[in-house]
């Protein structure tokens, strides 16, 4: 009796939680459907990176009007991920993460920040390897593995940037991802899959893929291996790109022998103005959607670098065209098909981490990783003290308190989030707020199918991994040095 209770008790905090997803060879897969699961992302950056203080207090994650505002507004364009880059371990998260959650919205989390202290540099990387580091690094872990939408963390972004930052770099970058996925393993209750999103900068691009994805002796799980290999990639850009034009097909020709997921962690080319977002239709095509697993759009609020989909001023947020024309391309999409393909289930052997697989030269080609500064391995063996911790919690409104206006200034009413059944993502349909304008309304397709996970099965035992990873520069940096 007492046990049937606990029991119940137990299933009773599950709710309205997304399904955990799980890392299987190439793919995302929903251990509920079987199916490959796609990211349909946005970068969320409030503030941009310039924004993040910690010391006021408030991170992209800290504020539940806020969160349920955008998480809404996200909703009904049929967004399952967001991506956050500067995040404070030590502010309570547990409103935004649960609202994200009942929204069907995974959250991809990057462990480090802009901060001094909280990031592996490009340069001297070994000026910032130490313990402290890690114990911030590893306090993002704990503050959000606790959350069944964490999807994935990265461990890194943009760290290898071009041939002089190559030089150095990669063994700290797999000696994090190392120090991350012990920390999981010894401290974490779910496995929690850890990756490197890197600059689109093709230079370095093969190269870095190689050296995050390579494994000792061919073994997969290899620790220091990135588990998810993406990639922020500018290179699509205005409405006469092709596949071909974009390099696109380049990329996914090159892809098509990854061992690991991969995925666009930043996309959305901001010139030539307006954006019409063509290459949605591409990455979720035939041709890149067995290869690649989606992507994130960059970003959210609009910024001084002029990648943003909403204007916020103070309190108000103003949608802006470029929301409503990705809204009506996403909606012209068969996301029902999209969602329900099957994952590959290839045996993918990850390369062999030898010098001759890196391909140029000053690119670093030693596997021999540093050993974790001093102090830190108790940290990883022990965890950390204290250790922030989250939860789910119950949202009891889920309407929006907070003005939003539509493209033409109007203030819309009536937007809130719908929250979804237990094992549900969202892809498109249930959320019918009206957000938009008339002209891609009409578009809006909302023909109504939502992402069903099915039956949960035991989330805490995934073979595979859980999805979660990194901090972005504010200014995409593959915007400006695209494939040098
Ligand atoms: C480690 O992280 C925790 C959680 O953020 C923090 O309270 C503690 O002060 C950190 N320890 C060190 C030595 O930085
Ligand atoms: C991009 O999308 C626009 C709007 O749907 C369309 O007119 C244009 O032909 C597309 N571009 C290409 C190269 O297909
Ligand atoms: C509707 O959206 C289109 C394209 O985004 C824009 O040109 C037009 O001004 C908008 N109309 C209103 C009423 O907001
Ligand atoms: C994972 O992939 C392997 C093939 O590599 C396949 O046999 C297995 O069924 C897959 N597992 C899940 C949970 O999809
Ligand atoms: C590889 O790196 C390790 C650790 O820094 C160093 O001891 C070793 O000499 C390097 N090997 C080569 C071939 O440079
Ligand atoms: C929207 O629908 C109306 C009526 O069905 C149609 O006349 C109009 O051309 C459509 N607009 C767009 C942008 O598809
Ligand atoms: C909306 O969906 C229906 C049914 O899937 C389809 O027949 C119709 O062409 C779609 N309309 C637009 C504008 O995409
Ligand atoms: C609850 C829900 O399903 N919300 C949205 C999910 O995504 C689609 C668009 O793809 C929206 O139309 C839904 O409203």
């Amino acid at each position: 009796m007492l046990f049937k209770s606990l029991l119940l008790a137990l299933c009773a905090t599950a709710v309205n939680a997304v399904p955990s997803l799980q890392v299987n060879g190439t793919d995302f897969v929903n251990p509920d459907t079987g199916k490959k699961f796609q990211i349909v992302g946005i970068a969320y950056q409030p503030g941009g990176s310039a924004g993040y203080d910690p010391k006021t207090g408030k991170d992209p994650l800290s504020h539940a009007d806020t969160c349920l505002r955008d998480a809404a507004l996200m909703q009904v364009m049929g967004v399952n991920t967001i991506r956050v880059y500067n995040l404070d371990p030590d502010i309570n998260h547990d409103d935004c993460a649960s609202i994200f959650n009942a929204a069907g919205i995974y959250m991809i989390i990057d462990v480090n920040s802009p901060l001094v202290g909280e990031a592996i540099t490009s340069y001297e990387p070994w000026t910032s390897y130490y313990a402290k580091y890690l114990n911030h690094t590893f306090a993002v872990v704990e503050a959000f593995s606790s959350y069944p939408n964490t999807l994935l963390f990265f461990s890194g972004n943009e760290v290898i940037n071009d041939l002089p930052s190559a030089k150095d770099v990669p063994p700290y970058l797999r000696a994090v991802t190392r120090d991350i996925k012990n920390y999981i393993k010894n401290n974490i209750k779910r496995t929690i899959p850890v990756g490197y999103s890197a600059a689109d900068v093709r230079e370095v691009l093969w190269d870095t893929w190689n050296y995050m994805q390579c494994a000792e002796n061919g073994k997969s799980n290899d620790m220091s291996r990135a588990d998810i290999f993406a990639l922020n990639s500018y290179s699509w850009c205005g409405p006469k790109a092709t596949y071909e034009s974009s390099t696109f097909k380049d990329l996914t020709d090159k892809f098509k022998d990854t061992s690991v997921p991969v995925f666009f962690s930043e996309y959305g080319c901001n010139k030539p103005q307006p954006r019409l977002w063509n290459e949605t239709l591409a990455i979720y095509g035939d041709k890149m959607a067995p290869v690649f697993s989606g992507g994130v759009v960059y970003q959210w609020t609009q910024e001084d670098n002029n990648y943003g989909l909403v204007e916020i001023k103070d309190d108000t947020l103003t949608i802006m065209d470029d929301y409503n024309r990705l809204k009506a391309r996403w909606a012209g999409l068969q996301w029902k098909t999209i969602q329900a393909q099957d994952p590959s289930n290839k045996k993918v052997s990850p390369p062999e981490c030898e010098s001759n697989l890196i391909l140029e030269k000053g690119f670093d080609n030693n596997f021999t990783l540093p050993v974790p500064p001093p102090g830190a391995q108790k940290l990883i063996d022990d965890g950390i003290k204290p250790k922030p911790s989250g939860k789910i919690v119950k949202i009891s409104d889920y309407n929006v308190k907070l003005t939003v206006k539509d493209a033409s200034g109007k203030t819309l009413s009536g937007l809130k989030v719908v929250p979804l059944k237990d094992d549900e993502f969202n892809w498109s349909g249930k959320n019918e707020a009206e957000t938009g304008n008339a002209s891609s309304d009409n578009s809006t397709n909302s023909s109504g199918d939502n992402g069903k996970g099915g039956k949960s099965g035991d989330k805490d035992n995934a073979a595979g991994l859980t999805l979660p990873m990194t901090w972005a520069v504010a200014l995409p940096l593959a915007a400006m040095m695209m494939f040098a």
